[in-house]
């Protein structure tokens, strides 16, 4: 693969501001293979964590926020569904952009950790503002990492 096409692999470019289907349904792939589906209300049943002061840092068209995120800790969704060792996590979206996250950033202790958000300002995201949206809250230029339209999460060994 063209490494410029690679969803793991995200480049500067202008967002995509149009959701790839209206569907926020995603499926989540455990390190034996097996597939989960998971929906919004499925993330809202456990643990909830609200982050706030978030800034959605872009260079191609500035800096939106603060933004309050509600959601569940990426590292939480992992742990209820595991069973297997894992080291890294690939988020990608249905628009062919995504991210790759290690497990020791994950694993290490922040009052700000990566979240998949369901709600923005206290109400619930709408599919165009990303649902379901990593939020990823170090992450200071280019945006890459906040993946709107989450489509498939891949747990790898
Ligand atoms: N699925 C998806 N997520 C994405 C992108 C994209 O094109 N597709 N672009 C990224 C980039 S480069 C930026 S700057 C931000 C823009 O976020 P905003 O639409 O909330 O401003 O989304 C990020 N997440
Ligand atoms: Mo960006």
């Amino acid at each position: 693969m063209n490494p410029i096409d690679d969803p793991l692999n995200p480049h500067s470019h202008e967002p995509n501001p149009e959701p790839p289907s209206q569907d926020a349904t995603f499926e989540l792939v455990v390190v034996n293979g097996r597939c989960h589906t998971i929906t919004p209300a499925r993330l809202t049943v456990l643990p909830v964590t609200i982050i706030t002061n978030c800034y959605i840092v872009s260079t191609g068209h500035g800096t939106s926020g603060p933004f309050a995120f509600t959601g569940t800790r990426l590292l939480d969704l992992i742990q209820a569904y595991e069973e297997s060792a894992w080291s890294q996590v690939e988020i990608i979206s249905a628009d062919g952009f995504g991210c790759r996250i290690q497990a020791e950033e994950l694993r290490s202790p922040t009052d700000k950790p990566i979240l998949l958000a369901y709600n923005i300002n206290g109400q619930t995201m709408s599919r165009q503002q990303g649902l379901v949206r990593l939020i990823v809250p170090s992450e200071k230029d280019d945006a890459l990492r906040q993946v709107k339209w989450i489509s498939r999460i891949c747990i790898r060994p």
